[in-house]
This record gives C-alpha cells, structure tokens and sequence, in this order.
C-alpha cells in the first residue's frame, strides 16, 4: 500500500511550496492529496443472469451481503466497500440535483430492497444499495459493485452495465460452468477490455458442473479468438462456504478463490496503487521542476553577473510561451474546442443513425401485428434497443473522449516542454439514462365495439326484416331468410371494415408513441453525452490552463530573481550562493524521494 508513504511524500513537498511562497503550487499538491485520499478500486462483477455473482462476492467477503436468490432478480447494483462498522445504506438521487440521498437499513431489510420482488424494475428509483463491511479484502480500497444483469447482457440492464464500464478500474466477467460462453458474452467482453485495464473471467458453479474443465478450455479458446487477454479462473462458491464453516485450507484452495483474491490484491490493487504512485511522483516532481527553475536561475546570475542579461532574455522568452500556452489559440486549446465541437455532432449523428434504425424496424413490427395486442412485449423490445443504443453510443463517445484528452495533453506537453503523468484524469460520468416508452390510447376493440359495430353494420338489413312485403326488393321477398343472411354479411364485412380501420388506428398511434418516444430519448441522451462531453471540456480546459499559470509564474519569479541578482553585492552574493545550493539540493532530494515512490512498488 503506497497510500501512506504518497501522502507522507506530498506533504513534505508542501512544506517546500509553502515556504518558497508558491500558493498555486502547494493548490496542486492538496488536489494531489484530495485524490489519494479517496482511493477506491472500483471492481465491477457482470454477467448473465443467475451465474452466480452475488454469490461469488458474498464468498469473496465472506458475508451474506448480496442477497442470492433462486427464483428472484436483483433489480438494483449494490456496492460493497470496506468500513469500520457494518453498515446498510439505500443511496437515491435527491430531487435538487445534489447530493445524493442516503437511507440506513438493517442487512435483512437489503434484499426486499434491491430485488426485483420488492422492488420491481428499480420502482423505488434507488441509484445503488451500500455495504460497509471490516475486511482485509477491501481494506486497501476494493470496491466490489454486484450488478444485476438481468435477461442478458444485450438487455437494458447489459447496456446500463456496459456504459458503467467508464467509471471501473476492473471487470470480473462471471459465467457458470453449464455451458461455454453465448456471443452476447464474448460481446460484453470485447466492449470491457477496450473500455476498462483490468479483465478478469471467473468461471463459477465448479462443483456443480463435472464438465467444467472442458467448459473453460473451449472459453479459453473463445478469449484468444476474439483477441481478449484476460485470465479465466475456475471458482465455486458452494466449495468456499463449505471451506469457511469448517476452516478447511484444502477446501478453501479447490474452491478456486484464493486465486480470484490473489488476483484482485495483486493485479487490480496492485496496479491501482501503481497508478497512484506514479501519478502522485509525477506531481511532485513537476513542482520540484518549477522550484528548480527559479532557484537555478538565480543562482546562475548569482555565480556569472556578466551572463544575467542574456539569462533573462531567455526566461522571459520562456514566460512568453507560457503566456501563449494560456492563450485560446494555444495548439493544445485549438485542438480541445474543436475536438469536442467534432465529438458533439459525430455522437448525435451516430445515435441519430442507431435511433432511425430503430424506429424504422419498430415500424415494421408494428405493421406485423395488433400493437394492442403484443403492446408489452413491444415496448420491452423498444426499451432494450433504444438502451443498447444509448449505451453504445455513450461507450463511443467515452472512448473517443479519452482518445482527444490524450492528443491534447501531447500537445499541451510539447509546447509547454514539461512532464504529464501517464493517465490524463477524466472526469466519471453516469450512464445515460432512458425512460421507458408510454402506452398509446390502444385499446384492443371489446365485445361491446364489436357488437355495436355489427349492429350498425346489420341495421339495414334488420331494417327489412320489418318492412311492408311490398316494399321490399324482389330478391328479398323470393328469400326472406336470405335477407336476414344478407344483414349478417353486409353486417360482417362492415365490421370488417371497421376492424381494419380500428387497427390502421392503432398501429398508427403506436408509430405516433414509438417517434415520440425515440426524439425524446434522442434528446435525452444526446443531452447527456453533450454534457459529458463539455464537463471534460470544461475540466481538462481547467486543468491545463492551471498548469500554464503555474510554469508561468515560475517564470515570473525566475526572471525577478535573476534581476534581483545582478543589484547584489560581491559579499550578499557570496551567502546567497551559499543558500541556493543548499536549497537546491533540497529540492533534488525531494525529488529523489518522488522518483523512489515511483519506482518501488
Ligand atoms: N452449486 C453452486 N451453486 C452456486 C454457485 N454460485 C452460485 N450458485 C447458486 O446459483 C444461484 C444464482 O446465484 P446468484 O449469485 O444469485 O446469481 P446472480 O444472478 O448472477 O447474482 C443461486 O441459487 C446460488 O446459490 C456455486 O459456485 N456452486
Ligand atoms: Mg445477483
């Protein structure tokens, strides 16, 4: 765990920026600070239904935290997250668009609450469910998120799971022994290894399934075929528990969990906290640069007076660039704000297209059925596209989002000639979230339609039957009972008529409801994925031009010193020298300190 000795680091070079009356850079090491403070893992447990998740995080913490169930679906994710005291929180949006909303219950209340039966279709709205728990496990920062994943993974719930991706710093695939993987697996998973590091495949119900050796040997082939490198390990649950009850070593080693926990301690944490070291050395050693510089400026115009002129020609030179880097027409700026521009309009183009296609097959199905009658099972068909839409939409946009951040730090780096850490930090945004499509005034004709709509038919021919004799047609008096058939046809065909002008009706109101519903998620996401992209704008714009000021101020005060030494005396000169190596060999221990961080691990 590097945490303590990354804090312990930053705070010494604090002390540095303070004293060298550095505010903007002792700013950036308390946001260095800010970040390791919170240092959350988050490991995201997927796949179909029933293949056992919540079981596997349940054995990997050894608590029934997850509720598992043989019959009833979760509807709603729960987090499970290291605390010092077991705790239950229901986390909801709150309606001001702040803070979320938390609601403590007790761990027997949790099921009722994230299952599908006491909480169909997420009713209650909640955004995730929240245990805290002692362990070991998740004491370095572990986050385990048990995700539903019902009815498929190419369901609204997959797409919902697909665009969490974003946000996770691992993936455990889970799938169970009875069969190899199905193609919306192997999709799921050729979206998590180009969204996410870290992929781990977990292969459950061992115990339950002999074949299991073979079953990992054709998924094994499935993963090198599709080109995804991720390490399938083979677990049961059921063995774990057993291997827990009776504190068996040899169980606990068949059940395959010491190897999924060796995994996430050495793999997903470990390289987290590599992660973190790197990024908080590099910091550090960008403030150590900036110090250098000014320090080293004036201690050269200390040691050669003659050669201060030409010194500050060249810093202000380089404060110059400074400035310009600043500037809106700054490579990196221009780059930026067209980028995003670009990113804008290709996202809403590109799910215009995915919307269209929907709306066009939607249209078709309707015209092949009584939308009154399969209603549901076409707005649940609507709902999974319009979804699976959004999400890819939002993983394209995400990617390519991270793709235009890098370019722009490339170039930020090239002209500002400094060192950029190797993750550029985006911001984590939520999913899209899409609304389910509202039911048309369709009701399915009932008898009593039907029977007023024969009658009105038939009301001619019923007509007759009451007529004097002699006014009825020649063909009717030859068969009175002819005129009763008559008033059946004539009364059939007219409430087949009737029956067919109903239908248009209705199929009509439900293409009207299916484009309503489309422009509205068109809208809705689109929205979203603008502002996704403008927060990364926003906070990459904001990042980098911090990091001008700063090598701009360095500049300043490096200009001011090498002036200020030109006016010193022979005898000032001769202390000053003194201290300025001094100092600067301070400055490079610190940064030997930040490149040891760095390296060891
Ligand atoms: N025999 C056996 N059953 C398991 C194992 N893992 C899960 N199950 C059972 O499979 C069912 C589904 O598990 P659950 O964790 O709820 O699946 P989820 O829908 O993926 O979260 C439950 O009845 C579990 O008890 C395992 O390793 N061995
Ligand atoms: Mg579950």
């Amino acid at each position: 765990m590097s945490v303590p000795e990354a804090i312990q680091l930053v705070e010494v070079a604090t002390k540095a920026t303070t004293a060298y009356q550095r505010p903007d850079l002792t700013a950036r090491l308390g946001r260095t600070k800010e970040r390791l403070a919170d240092p959350a893992v988050r490991v995201l447990v997927v796949g179909e239904f029933k293949q056992g998740k919540s079981q596997l995080v349940n054995s990997l913490v050894s608590a029934p935290v997850c509720p598992v169930d043989d019959d009833i679906a979760t509807s709603v994710v729960t987090v499970v997250r290291h605390a010092d005291n077991p705790s239950v929180a229901l986390v909801r949006d709150s309606d001001g668009n702040g803070t979320p909303e938390r609601t403590q219950v007790a761990l027997s209340e949790l099921a009722a609450h994230v299952s599908e039966a006491g909480n169909p279709g997420n009713r209650a709205g909640l955004r995730h469910a929240e245990v805290g728990i002692p362990r070991s496990l998740l004491a370095g920062g572990l986050v385990l998120v048990d995700t539903p994943g019902v009815g498929g993974l190419g369901s609204a719930h997959g797409a919902a799971t697909t665009a969490a991706l974003a946000g996770a710093d691992a993936v455990v695939m889970v799938s169970a022994a009875a069969q190899e993987y199905t193609r919306p697996e192997m999709d799921f998973l050729r979206a998590a290894v180009r969204m996410c590091p870290n992929v781990a495949c977990v292969l459950t119900k061992t115990d339950l399934y002999p074949q299991w050796r073979r079953i990992a040997e054709l998924d094994r082939g499935h993963l090198a075929a599709a080109d995804v490198a991720a390490d399938l390990i083979p677990v049961s649950s059921a063995v774990r528990q057993v291997a827990l009850r009776t504190k068996s070593k040899s169980l606990n080693e068949e059940s395959g969990f010491p190897v999924l926990i060796r995994y996430l301690r050495e793999e997903v944490l470990a390289r987290a906290d590599q992660l973190d070291r790197r990024n908080t050395a590099n910091d550090v050693l960008e403030v150590c640069a900036q110090l250098t510089t000014t320090l080293q400026a004036e201690l050269t115009a200390q040691e050669s007076p003659e050669r201060a002129a030409a010194l500050v020609a060249e810093l202000e030179r380089a404060q110059a660039a400074a400035t310009r880097l600043k500037d809106r027409t700054a490579r990196w700026q221009i780059t930026l704000n067209d980028g995003v521009a670009d990113l804008v309009a290709d996202v809403e183009h590109d799910l215009r297209d995915r919307l269209r296609r929907i709306t066009r097959e939607g249209e078709e199905l309707v015209d092949a059925a009584d939308p009154a009658l399969v209603w549901d099972q076409f707005s649940a068909w609507v709902h999974r596209e319009v979804c699976v839409a959004a999400s890819a939409s939002f993983v394209r946009s995400t990617e390519r989002a991270r793709d235009l951040a890098r370019r722009v730090a490339e170039l930020f780096a090239e002209d500002g000639a400094i060192a950029l850490p190797e993750l550029v930090e985006m911001p984590r945004s939520d999913a899209p979230r899409v609304s389910t499509m509202n039911r048309p005034e369709i009701a399915p004709q009932g008898l009593g339609d039907r029977a007023l709509a024969a009658l009105r038919g038939g009301y001619m021919g019923g007509l007759m039957l009451f007529m004097p004799l002699s006014l009825i047609p020649a063909v009717a008096v030859a068969a009175p009972f002819a005129a009763l058939g008559g008033a059946l046809v004539l009364g059939r065909r007219q409430v087949r008529d009737e029956r067919d002008r109903a239908l248009q009706r209705r199929r009509s109101e439900a293409k009207g409801a299916l484009r309503r519903h489309v422009d509205e998620v068109q809208f809705q996401v689109g929205k979203d994925s603008r502002d996704m992209l403008r927060t990364t704008q926003r906070t990459l714009r904001d990042h980098f031009t911090v990091l001008a000021e700063q090598v701009h101020t360095s500049m300043t005060a490096s200009v001011v010193a090498a002036q200020r030494a030109v006016r010193s005396s022979e005898a000032e000169r001769k202390t000053r020298i003194g201290d300025l190596k001094a100092e600067l060999e301070r400055v490079e221990h610190l940064s030997g300190r930040a490149r040891a961080l760095a390296g060891s691990s």
